[in-house]
């Protein structure tokens, strides 16, 4: 810390209001090399956070956290926020395990407010927060700072149609910087550069600009005077634009990377008693010419060296997103009725290469997975095989339409859901936890999980000769490798048994947590205990009767779960093995959110590791009445 001249001395945003211009400049250079230095380390996100420094700089100087408050969108953007707030010495734990989160979070700080981590909740939000207080008496500035891709969503604009009617004084930034993760896509994409290069502007500025270094003896006041006049030239250039008709007043551009001119800009629309939105355009992964070159690489990313800004090689396993993508290529090619879908997450769903081969069979929509999924009906109804990959955690977002504009027509729409499961290092907001339990419910939506590649490429051509929606969930880590039972063909409602010898305990599961079930296997073999082990392949129980008959051997029948135990296929599995020789138990997401930490260390809290899941067998055949329980078994066969 000691290398941070002015860096050093920050504990509390306080601490910024009595800095120089040069000791502020001094600041945001250390403040980027500091997060460079420790994301370096952790992983983590890089553009974004270095494209919002002068503005987070600019907010913490101009307005009073917490008293007033700052609601970061998404949430990935927060570090130089953190750093500000008393979490410096902290922020190399970033993402570990017992650690800081990467996103706001209420308990980590009084200076967060939400628990950010899905994007364009932050005018909602704000608006919630400005009304509450206002109810209550109180008036604070509430300020969403939303990018141009989170303003793709759909609740952005309720927010903002619902701000622009009821007038209240409230500052939205939007911060611009062209890019999502990939590129920013859309109408409002374009629309927005529009608004810094109208030309009849341009043309006016290049006037403005030629004739004031033309004027000999300008004096400098003179100077800033006629600035200030061009900017309100400006701002009549772009009398009206979607925010403005929103009742919403619309100020900018600004040059977001210009310290003086934020603060400038800030303290005067601070008197300003009516909505305004400040558009600030800044550029991704600003002084880090790396990540200015490839916003989208070092969007989020994993530890890399900051001298040349290589990314560490981690494991080159196929992983599942791997699979899914050479899975879909291939019978893309075969089949041209398929297309594919992306809510922004291209190169995360692992579709950049379809997209590549397909450009007219892609779609990529921006942060809208409600329109994505109901867009996806569409393809369906009109005879083509839309495919839409999406993070289970953004499909949260579209239960709704899955219910009411897929499920209910039966339409053949096919989910690839990425990062399902447990999901290492972005936390809560992130995890993929709830999506066996939201639709296991929903009639006739088939769920499967594939374990290895082939699995994954039978799967999705199953979804491909299947007439109904079916969803393929996988999460964020490494395909298995091969075992010769993989090759049998994929059926609906068949699992896989994986039976050595004659077993009386079983492991259920599914997807990457069966190599757990391997593992333990092996762990327990040594203290001469076998397990047989069923892959149910589909989460959803078809043939329950040959289910029941098939499991009715097993005194003790562990199921592990990838997700959250309430609504998974545990429960479903125990109201169909509730005999009184038989025992079920759940390992699993236990009713809590999950945090941050490596999937390993994850699955370690819950007691899914291969290790626990022995060690928990071992306990309960040492339990008395499991023993009796195996007689009773032994005395009925
Ligand atoms: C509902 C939802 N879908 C997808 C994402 C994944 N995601 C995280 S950041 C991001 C891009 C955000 O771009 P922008 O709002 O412009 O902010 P920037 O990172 O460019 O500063 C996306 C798509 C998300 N967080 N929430």
């Amino acid at each position: 810390m000691s290398d941070y001249q002015i860096l050093s001395k920050i504990e509390k945003p306080e601490d910024l209001k009595g800095l120089t211009h040069k000791e502020l400049r001094l600041l945001t250079k250390e403040i980027r090399e500091y997060i460079i230095e420790h994301v370096s380390k952790t992983g983590g996100h890089l553009a974004s956070n270095l494209g919002i420094v002068e503005l987070t700089v600019a907010l913490h100087r101009v307005f009073n956290s917490p008293k007033d408050k700052f609601i970061f969108d998404v949430g990935h953007q927060c570090y130089t926020h953190k750093i500000l707030t008393g979490r410096k010495e902290r922020f190399s734990t970033n993402r570990q395990l017992n650690g800081l989160s990467g996103f706001t979070r209420r308990y980590e700080s009084e200076h967060d407010f939400v628990d950010a981590g899905h994007a364009s909740t932050s005018i909602s939000s704000a608006l919630g927060i400005l009304l509450g207080e206002e109810l209550q008496g109180e008036f604070n500035y509430i300020i969403p700072v939303i990018g141009d891709a989170s303003l793709t969503g759909g609740m952005a604009y309720e927010a903002m149609n619902h701000l622009g009617h009821l007038k209240k004084k409230m500052i939205v930034i939007l911060n611009d910087n062209n890019m999502s993760i990939d590129s920013s896509v859309g109408a409002m994409s374009s629309n927005l550069s529009k608004l810094t290069t109208t030309k009849s502007y341009q043309r006016f500025k290049r006037f403005a600009d030629w004739t004031m270094l033309h004027i000999p003896f300008i004096g400098k006041s003179f100077y800033a005077g006629v600035m200030r006049w061009k900017k309100s030239v400006k701002t009549f250039f772009y009398k009206s634009n979607i925010f403005t008709d929103l009742g919403i007043k619309y100020i900018g551009p600004i040059d977001g990377h210009n310290l003086n001119e934020l603060e400038r800009v800030l303290s005067r629309v601070k008197l300003l008693d009516e909505p305004v939105l400040i558009h600030i355009i800044t550029k991704k992964g600003k002084g880090y010419e790396f990540a200015e070159k490839e916003p989208g690489k070092y969007h989020g990313v994993k530890p890399f060296n900051p001298e040349d800004g290589i990314l560490k090689s981690g494991d080159n396993s196929v992983n599942y997103t791997d699979a899914f993508s050479s899975a879909i290529n291939t019978l893309a090619e075969r089949n041209n009725k398929i297309v594919a879908i992306t809510a922004a997450m291209m190169s995360g769903t692992g579709l950049t290469s379809f997209f590549n081969k397909y450009p007219s069979r892609s779609f990529d929509v921006g942060i809208t997975e409600e329109h994505a999924v109901t867009l996806a009906s569409g393809f369906a109804i009109s005879g083509l095989i839309p495919v839409v990959a999406i993070y289970s955690t953004f499909i949260q977002r579209s239960i709704d339409q899955i219910i009411h504009d897929i499920a209910i027509p039966g339409l053949q729409v096919i989910f690839a859901l990425d990062r399902a499961g447990i999901v290492p290092a972005d936390g809560e907001a992130h995890q993929g936890l709830f999506d066996i339990a939201l639709l296991k419910s929903v009639p006739g939506i088939v769920i499967m999980a594939p374990s290895v590649k082939s699995e994954m490429d039978q799967m999705l051509n199953f979804a491909i000769n299947y007439k109904g929606p079916t969803v393929i969930r996988y999460p964020k880590d490494s395909v298995l490798p091969e075992r010769p039972e993989f090759s049998k063909p994929v059926v609906l409602g068949d699992g896989l048994l994986f039976k050595e010898r004659d077993s009386k305990i079983l492991i259920v599961t599914y997807g990457q947590m069966l190599q757990e079930a391997f593992d333990a296997k092996e762990i327990l073999l040594k203290k001469d205990l076998d397990v047989d082990i069923y892959s149910m392949r589909f989460l959803t129980l078809y043939n329950k009767m040959d289910l029941a008959s098939k499991f009715s051997q097993y005194s003790l029948i562990i199921v592990v779960e990838d997700g959250i135990i309430k609504g998974g296929v545990g429960e479903e599995l125990g109201l169909l093995i509730n005999s009184t020789y038989q025992l079920l138990y759940i390992l699993g997401v236990d009713n809590s959110f999950l945090t941050h930490g490596t999937r390993k260390e994850l699955k370690e809290l819950c007691h899914t590791d291969s290790k626990s899941i022995a060690e928990f067998i071992i306990a309960r055949t040492e339990e008395v009445n499991y023993k009796s329980m195996v007689e009773r078994i032994n005395a009925k066969w």
